[in-house]
């Protein structure tokens, strides 16, 4: 999206005076299938490939594995100081500047900056080596059982910013009381020794204040009040921008935040103090012939298809969202699940350091990179993990004080398979269960097995309220849902038909009625998108996972007006409390003590 600034970054302009340029476009490509990892391939006869894309979504390329190899020449005017910064590469990302390699990355879902030292050649070569192949060593937070292609190539944008040597970093804003805009502010800049800077502050472009600021290993943290606060709602999204100008530095930063709290409480989630029941769908961030490099411009129109469904909510499955699908939900009112990249996590995952630290470095990454978008009310980690067995015990305590540490704002959560086997659940602020009753595990049951779906909701219902340490969360329903094959209409709704879907999610919408206490559900998913390949794909019809309410190419299934119709009746006409207890319980600040400043726990 362009801004008033010509920079094409997102919804809003990041900087009004450091000079940021858009590298998106047309860059030289060659695919390498035996390249050695992080190693540069001879360029050799080139092609060229658009940034942003997936390079195995286009047709030349589809569904290959091996080395994208990426080459631009920019110009920098000689001994400037610049940097590049990359939005998503997937999956082992290795930037060379000049022949030397000046960046690496190993998350395709986590964006990162290469420097550029100044030079005195005008003209700088930039590579980017993007590994699509699996490699536990490599790339350990990837693996090819995940149940969604993970791409290869430059999948999100990639700018220049020019600044000088010394540059700002990151200004992260924590909410100390929405009502009359208190925040904390933490601004970050690229020089670790003891200085003293002049800051000026601008609110929603207005000068507010100066103010003089002591920098300690790199950070500095001040108190902010807004003027005129306007609190964040999904009716009313109304946001404010902060922006930090640095004259010495002649460095600027602009964010935005939503003023808003998200507590649970008495079993109920409540946002600014009502309660609040979430109704909406698991999304994957995915298009034909773009894989996960989905243009800004579908994604708004996949998150209004969610509001035209009645929606509030989404799960980002599986991994971290990119800044500009939040900046939409910013701006929607859409609530947001941000998580982790992982599926299926088990023992083998537990005992490797080479994982568990991967993990828990990404897992801060996206904290902190997404810890202004009012949107985002939940934290979450680990899908579908072995939380059945003690092993994993270390990497949940882990990641749990991590994000609890980082943001105390938000509640934290992952998402369960295991029911009443996990051992864990203690640990989180809102209990997520992914079941599949009446779908999965049904291959012996010669009757309707729709007929496993009430009695499955009401089982979970009882059994967490039963248990005096998880009687007082939110309960939510994070995955439910069967395969529709797109076009397949058979009125005896046979499995894998759209008639099957739509009256599997209207038995759901049934089940749900009777257990008011619950205070969310996610539907197994949003459109379908393409998964593993290999022998797997024998339980995934088209190389598939089908149980989206939309197809691929967002065409409505049955499924969709079944929805609908369910989030309609669960949310109500201005959305039902959820909640176990009818007696109020005093509000605690979700995952956190609540007597902390925010300027004492941004990091
Ligand atoms: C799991 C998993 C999803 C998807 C789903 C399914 O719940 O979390 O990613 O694989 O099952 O369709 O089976």
């Amino acid at each position: 999206m362009k801004t008033r600034f010509g920079c094409a970054i997102g919804s809003y302009a990041r900087h009004e005076c450091r000079r940021v340029e858009p590298l998106d476009g047309v860059w030289e490509f060659t695919f390498h299938e035996r390249a050695e990892p992080g190693k540069c391939p001879p360029m050799g006869r080139s092609s060229v490939m658009a940034v942003p894309q997936a390079f195995d979504a286009t047709p030349a390329f589809r569904n290959r594995r091996g080395v994208g190899v990426y080459r631009k020449e920019i110009a920098i005017e000689p001994g400037t100081h610049a940097h590049l910064e990359f939005e998503s590469v997937g999956m082992l990302a290795t930037v060379l500047v000049d022949g030397e390699v000046a960046a690496q990355s190993r998350c395709s879902y986590l964006p990162f900056e290469a420097a550029l030292p100044p030079s005195t050649a005008r003209i700088r070569e930039i590579v980017v080596l993007a590994d699509n192949r699996f490699s536990e060593s490599e790339a350990p937070l990837h693996a090819p059982y995940y149940d969604f292609r993970q791409y290869g190539g430059i999948l999100g944008s990639v700018r220049l910013h020019h600044t000088g040597p010394t540059r700002l970093t990151s200004l992260r804003l924590q909410i100390e009381s929405a009502d009359d805009g208190r925040l904390c502010a933490e601004v970050e800049i690229n020089d670790r020794s003891p200085r003293r800077l002049t800051a000026n502050i601008f609110i929603d472009s207005v000068p507010l204040t100066e103010k003089h600021l002591e920098f300690r290993d790199g950070r500095a943290t001040f108190p902010l009040r807004i003027p005129n606060p306007r609190v964040w709602s999904p009716r009313s999204p109304h946001l404010h921008t902060v922006r930090v100008f640095l004259p010495e530095l002649q460095d600027d930063l602009q964010v935005r935040t939503g003023l808003r709290t998200i507590t649970t409480d008495g079993g109920a989630l409540r946002l600014n103090g009502e309660p609040l029941r979430l109704a909406g769908v698991n999304r994957h961030e995915n298009f034909p012939g773009f894989g996960s490099a989905v243009p800004q411009a579908q994604m708004l129109s996949d998150l209004m298809l969610i509001r035209e469904l009645g929606g509030n909510f989404v799960r980002g499955s599986h991994y971290p969202q990119k800044s500009g699908f939040l900046d939409l939900c910013d701006e929607l009112g859409i609530l947001v699940w941000e998580e982790m990249l992982g599926w299926q996590q088990d023992v083998r995952h537990f005992t490797n350091p080479a994982y568990r630290d991967g993990h828990r470095k990404a897992l801060a990454e996206m904290v902190l990179n997404h810890v202004n978008h009012p949107c985002v009310i939940m934290w979450g980690f680990l899908n579908e993990a072995a939380t059945e067995v003690e092993e994993a015990r270390a990497t949940l305590e882990e990641s749990f004080e991590i994000v609890r540490l980082l943001d105390p704002t938000r509640p934290v959560t992952y998402a369960t398979c295991k029911g009443e086997n996990d051992r864990f659940l203690e640990m989180a602020d809102v209990l997520c269960f992914n079941i599949y009753p009446g779908w999965y595990g049904c291959e012996e049951d010669d009757g309707n097995t729709l007929r496993h779906i009430a009695p499955a909701i009401r089982a979970l219902s009882r059994w967490t309220a039963r248990n005096p340490a998880l009687k007082d969360r939110p309960l939510m329903i994070s995955e439910i849902g069967a395969e529709g094959i797109y076009g397949l209409r058979d009125a005896s709704a046979p499995f894998y038909s759209e008639d099957f879907q739509a009256e599997y999610l209207r038995e759901v919408d049934r089940a749900l009625s009777e257990c008011p206490e619950i205070s969310g559900i996610a539907l197994w998913h949003f459109a379908d998108v393409q998964t593993f390949a290999g022998g797997r794909n024998i339980k995934r019809p088209r190389g598939f996972n089908n149980k989206g309410l939309f197809n691929e190419y967002r065409q409505p299934k049955l499924a969709a007006a079944a929805a609908a119709e369910l989030f309609q009746r669960f949310l109500g006409e201005s959305g039902v409390p959820g909640g176990r207890e009818e007696k109020p319980l005093v509000a605690r600040a979700a995952g956190g003590t609540g007597q902390l400043s925010a300027c004492d726990t941004l990091r």
